[in-house]
């Protein structure tokens, strides 16, 4: 069987033989694999650390039954997800120099050799790929822009299994070459595109950080998001108008439905007994944000309506229509005392971007959970 697939197949005519399929198409010295193997280690961690980080921030936002997630340490989704977005941006330009660096591989001719060879290419277009849809849909997702009509959580999660499987698969079948290329030093041109590459990732990734790392806020020139900036000191995701919130009259009335099921009005929300977190907003997109938030403990709303501690509850927003309308709570964030209603954010009451009159705040969790313009708890 092999020896057939390995049978050469007719060349095509060499008048095709143009543009970067030419044989001297190629001339820099960094087409070689002292350099490729080098961008490929550190593409392999930072894609590896992408991956896993990935998959805990899928998990925590879709948790499957056996999974129990910590409310601790308050900052695990923040770091994460920080962790996430910024090895995402540095895959960038490594994953261009590693595509520059074996592009005389990527234009060979004959372009197909063998039906093996075939096989062999069509396992590389699907490495590149998957791994170029992974960084440009979470490039676009950074910026907020979603120009495709698939669900991008659900895309981006599946499509990074067929990455991480090729990258595995490529490692695997080049293992011998990794070696050998690794064992020998690259000359010294080579050594300075490296130290090009690593600059262009330094420079990625101090201009984006600070979206997440406060101190570095003022160098982030190319992150959508600056933790300290919004209203009250913290950006917004979704603003009230986009939501469609309107404000709400003395009418409103804060529904907790348990065994003993109440509703309480804003002045009977604030009549209770209120309590500080320092908790950040964690969005999936890359930013996070340190807030003081100042509002009622869920346990003891879930205590007043008879629930046990520790009730998983569904908490429900104002807004009518929009995916984050509504979030679970589970066990561990209802039963731990930083879980908040919040009413007040940095010493004043919730502008309505913020959530008012009334959101969710809880430590260890996506933005996209701390779901805002509360009006309705509910036990599961
Ligand atoms: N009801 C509702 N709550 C929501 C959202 C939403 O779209 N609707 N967006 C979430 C997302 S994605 C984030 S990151 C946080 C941001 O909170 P902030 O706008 O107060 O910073 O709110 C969350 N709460
Ligand atoms: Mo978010």
């Amino acid at each position: 069987m092999r020896l057939r697939l390995d049978r050469p197949l007719p060349a095509p005519p060499d008048a095709l033989r143009r543009g970067p399929l030419r044989e001297d198409a190629f001339s820099s010295p960094v087409h070689d694999p002292t350099v490729t193997a080098r961008l490929g280690r550190w593409l392999g961690i930072a894609f590896a650390t992408c991956f896993v980080t990935g998959l805990i921030s899928h998990y925590i936002q879709q948790p499957p039954s056996w999974l129990t997630v910590p409310s601790r340490p308050v900052w695990g989704y923040r770091v994460n997800q920080g962790v996430h977005v910024a090895t995402g941006l540095a895959c960038v330009p490594l994953l261009l120099a590693k595509l520059w660096s074996v592009a005389p591989q990527l234009w060979v001719w004959p372009p197909v050799r063998s039906v093996l060879h075939a096989i062999e290419r069509l396992s590389i277009l699907v490495l590149v790929a998957s791994a170029v849809f992974e960084l440009v849909s979470g490039l676009l997702n950074v910026v907020q822009w979603y120009p495709w009509p698939f669900f991008f959580p659900r895309t981006h999660y599946y499509v990074a299994w067929v990455a991480i499987g090729s990258i595995v698969l490529h490692v695997a079948v080049k293992a011998p070459a990794i070696a050998t290329a690794l064992a020998s030093r690259p000359s010294p041109e080579r050594r300075t595109f490296l130290f090009g590459v690593a600059a262009a990732v330094a420079t990625v990734t101090v201009v984006t950080v600070g979206q997440t790392l406060r101190p570095l806020s003022s160098l982030a020139l190319l992150a959508p998001r600056r933790p300290e900036v919004g209203p009250q000191g913290l950006p917004v995701n979704r603003t009230a108008a986009a939501a469609r919130i309107d404000p709400v009259g003395p009418d409103y009335r804060l529904t907790v439905a348990g065994p003993r099921p109440y509703e309480l009005s804003l002045a009977e929300l604030r009549a209770l007994p209120q309590h500080d977190a320092e908790l950040p907003i964690a969005c999936v997109e890359g930013w996070s944000a340190t807030g003081r938030w100042r509002g009622v403990r869920l346990r003891d709303l879930l205590e007043q309506a008879g629930a046990p501690a520790g009730s998983r509850v569904r908490v429900s927003s104002l807004e009518r229509d929009g995916l984050y309308r509504e979030s679970v709570v589970d066990a561990a964030h209802s039963a731990d005392g930083l879980t908040l209603l919040a009413l007040e954010l940095n010493g004043a009451a919730l502008t309505p971007d913020h959530g008012s009159p009334v959101r969710l705040i809880a430590p260890n969790r996506p933005g996209v959970l701390q779901t805002k313009w509360v009006v309705r708890v509910e036990v599961l």
